[in-house]
């Protein structure tokens, strides 16, 4: 029998989250919490930092959506049923981050930051030494479904590109490493450092001073630059803060933050080296992403296999 779902969202328009799902499936009633928190007819729930505890009482639960790629806000909840859980992977989702990286890579590669600097204060020089791509290498931390795109596509523009994650991956234009101990090496590699991990338990507060230590000294900017798009968590703030000023990163480009909305007296909102996106980098768009969750439940209810399962063990 097709079942109801219900819609748990923080932060987010919840009202926009359900007017697409009544769009999808019209012959399913659709639930925001609070509404619907223990109805028997509810089989699936689709969230967003969900209301912690808000689907512990759902008797007939079978599975949940992340309406994001990322799902550790799924986990943050202490009464998380244990049921299966599907997260966000779509070619809208890919691409919009995609986007994000290349221009934040290009930002930096053609001195954008620098030259809107000068450009305030009217000044004309002309001198700078633009670097080739191919004198640039760009290391991706996380090479999952948005870290392997958007990889491959920075490759295209030229770029020397290497990339790290837990499993041994290959691909054709990316230098791979895996594991810690190949950790080191990759970090020597990097030009440009983009971090593209989920925040697990294994890589909170991963991007550290012991991490900024091992990376290239020098190269082509002066000093590596960070680009953060994967999770505020994975970040030790101030150890940015200070490898910026002891120059051993030279730029920053961070989309998330440890506290979100960045508070207004955050030293980061000014900082001459650092720029600041509103965990904007790869939006959910509910009316790219709902249509494919409600697809995903009916093969479901056909008894076909769930797609994009999250590992619990592992929390990506
Ligand atoms: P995936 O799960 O597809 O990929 C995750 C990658 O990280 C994999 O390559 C994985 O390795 C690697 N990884 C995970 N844990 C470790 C570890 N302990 N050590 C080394 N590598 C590890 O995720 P996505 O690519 O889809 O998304 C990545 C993250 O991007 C999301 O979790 C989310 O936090 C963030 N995001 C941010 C958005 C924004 O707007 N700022 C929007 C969407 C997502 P392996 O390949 O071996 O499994
Ligand atoms: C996501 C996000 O995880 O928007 O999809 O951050």
């Amino acid at each position: 029998m097709s079942g109801n779902i219900l819609v748990s969202v923080q932060g987010w328009d919840a009202d926009k989250w359900r007017a697409e799902f009544v769009k999808a499936a019209p012959s399913r009633i659709i639930f925001v919490d609070p509404e619907g928190a223990a109805d028997p007819s509810v089989k699936y729930a689709a969230v967003w930092k969900q209301r912690p505890s808000s689907l512990a009482k759902l008797p007939n639960l079978r599975v949940i959506f992340s309406l994001g790629a990322g799902v550790d806000h799924v986990f943050q909840d202490p009464d998380l049923p244990s049921v299966p859980i599907v997260r966000v992977v779509s070619d809208d989702l890919t691409m919009r981050m995609c986007e994000y990286i290349v221009w934040q890579v290009l930002d930096h590669h053609r001195l954008g930051p620098k030259y809107r600097r000068q450009q305030r204060n009217h000044i004309w020089l002309e001198e700078r030494a633009q670097p080739a791509a191919h004198q640039v290498t760009v290391g991706f931390l996380g090479l999952g479904v948005l870290g392997s795109d958007a990889a491959r596509k920075v490759a295209m523009l030229g770029f020397n590109v290497t990339g790290w994650s837990r499993k041994p991956r290959y691909s054709q234009n990316i230098t791979c490493f895996n594991g810690d101990e190949q950790l080191p090496w990759f970090l020597a590699t990097v030009d440009i450092l983009v971090c593209l991990l989920p925040l697990t338990p294994q890589t909170r507060g991963f991007l550290n001073k012991g991490l900024f230590d091992r990376l290239k000294k020098g190269g082509t900017f002066g000093a590596p630059i960070l680009i953060n798009a994967g999770r505020g968590g994975l970040q030790n703030e101030r150890d940015i803060l200070q490898a910026l000023e002891d120059g051993v990163l030279s730029a920053a480009s961070l989309d998330v933050f440890n506290v979100e909305p960045l508070p207004t007296q955050s030293p980061f909102w000014t900082h001459p080296n650092i720029s600041i996106t509103p965990h904007a980098a790869a939006s959910s768009a509910p009316d790219q992403l709902v249509g494919p969750i409600v697809a995903q439940i009916e093969a479901f209810e056909r008894g076909e296999p769930l797609r994009n399962m999250v590992n619990r063990v592992a929390q990506y």
